[in-house]
């Protein structure tokens, strides 16, 4: 198949390119490359030195005698080269990574609200609108997130995968229908992500565009079996306090000797999944794509649910760190339950990857490569849902031995 992959040097967007490219799939790498600029507004890279996008596809064609085309233009701004590259490459699937995905990048400014917004809700519609405008009968895969659903609003009832079964009263009775899960996201992102499932319901309606949308929980981890194979291909492992993810960043904190950084009471509840089955469940998305004229077809790609604080507990186990717990910088439930159906991705027979203790320290000696690329005033999350919200300050770093 001839694959676009939009944003694919980012963490998710890299290492599925290259699996896709592995299993014999002609790929075209699409992104701006905004995601390193961030790194030089935020002052903070990489956990793992990532390389050039450039060098990445030169060790990838040494390594496995593949090629990725790579073309830099920005989703959101270049519509008429868009249309074009959609006309030129012709492709038979596009998978959308394209957008600015932290919570706490999007709340730290009204600049950063205004560019989270700016940048993904235009730049899912200028893809939807350029595949009608090119004629191109592509289907779309698109990155959405669990926190389209909110957390809490359910209790214990759990999430479908993306439509409701409600019922309707009507004079003669009621009726039953299915509608889009009302959407409760937590953040100037997530509700960027609750934008681009109108547009997608609009598009798939009006124009027959066949769509998956994937809702995926907190992907962990960072390598897969094609970004292990050189040095060049690492993928990126995001710790500072806007782009880290809880578990990544509590492995990475053990490793150094940070403190956990637990915000709250950790009652939090969140989904999860692996890099690897990241990779994988793209895969199945591109395999089975809806027929023209069908309903968006809604995956929620997750494995795991875990509270914050039972995490904290496990890498503290296993690795002797201290758990702080931090006055909590975002607006969320203290505690919430979390069910989520992930019936479709098992049927389509995904095997998932659970959280073991072999696969934490994996990603805990990753992290213990590099002590030497932490700056640890950038791991308290410092960007505050509400201006007033207290903010933690740096916490001492104690090495824990071998
Ligand atoms: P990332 O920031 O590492 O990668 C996104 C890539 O898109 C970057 O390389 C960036 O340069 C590029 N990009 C952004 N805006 C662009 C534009 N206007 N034009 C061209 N390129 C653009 O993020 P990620 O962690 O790889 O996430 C990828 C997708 O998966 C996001 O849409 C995110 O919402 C979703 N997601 C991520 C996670 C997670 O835990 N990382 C979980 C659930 C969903
Ligand atoms: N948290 C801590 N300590 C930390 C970091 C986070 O307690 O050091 C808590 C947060 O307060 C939150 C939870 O952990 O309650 C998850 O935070 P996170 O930063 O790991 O994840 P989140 O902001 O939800 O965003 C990430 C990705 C986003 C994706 C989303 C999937 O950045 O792109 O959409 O996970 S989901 O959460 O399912 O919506």
């Amino acid at each position: 198949m001839k694959i676009m992959i939009l944003g694919g040097d980012g963490f998710c967007g890299w290492p599925t390119s290259l699996h896709l490219s592995a299993n014999g799939h002609d790929i075209l790498i699409v992104d701006n490359l905004s995601r390193r600029c961030i790194d030089i507004e935020l002052e903070v890279e990489s956990l793992t030195p990532i390389r050039p996008i450039g060098e990445r596809l030169r060790a990838w064609k040494a390594v496995s005698g593949k090629e990725i085309d790579f073309v830099n233009m920005d989703l959101a701004l270049q519509y008429s080269r868009l249309v074009s590259l959609l006309q030129e490459f012709q492709p038979d699937a596009i998978v959308h990574f394209a957008e600015q995905r932290a919570a706490p990048y999007s709340m730290r400014s009204p600049r950063a609200k205004r560019y989270t917004v700016d940048n993904n809700v235009r730049g899912t519609h200028n893809l939807l609108c350029a595949l009608v405008d090119a004629g191109v009968d592509a289907a779309v895969v698109h990155l959405g997130t669990m926190g389209v659903y909110g957390y809490g609003w359910s209790g214990s009832a759990p999430i479908p995968e993306g439509y409701l079964a409600v019922k309707v009263p009507t004079p003669d009775g009621e009726l039953v229908r299915e509608i889009l899960h009302p959407a409760n996201p937590g953040s100037v992102y997530h509700m960027t992500k609750t934008l681009d499932q109108l547009l997608f319901a609009f598009y798939a309606k009006n124009d027959g565009a066949r769509i998956t949308d994937l809702h995926q929980g907190i992907v962990w981890g960072t390598q897969t079996v094609q970004t292990s194979l050189d040095d060049r291909l690492v993928n990126r492992f995001d710790y500072d306090g806007d782009y880290g993810t809880v578990l990544n960043r509590f492995l990475m904190q053990a490793a150094i000797g940070h403190p956990l950084t637990v915000h709250g009471t950790g009652g939090q509840t969140r989904a999860f999944i692996h890099i690897r089955d990241t990779v994988r469940c793209i895969e199945i998305a591109v395999n089975n794509p809806p027929a023209a004229g069908e309903r968006v077809s809604v995956f929620n790609q997750t494995t795991e649910v875990y509270k914050v604080r039972d995490l904290a507990q496990l890498v503290s186990k296993l690795t002797g760190a201290a758990v702080v717990m931090l006055p909590n910088p975002r607006q969320e439930a203290a505690e919430n339950d979390l069910v989520v159906r992930n019936d479709r991705f098992l049927a389509l027979g995904l095997n998932p990857t659970t959280l073991t203790e072999g696969l934490l320290e994996e990603v805990r000696l990753i992290a213990s490569k590099y002590p030497d690329r932490v700056d640890p005033s950038k791991i308290v999350a410092r960007s505050v849902w509400r201006k007033g919200m207290p903010v933690s300050p740096d916490l001492q770093v104690v090495p824990l031995g071998p």
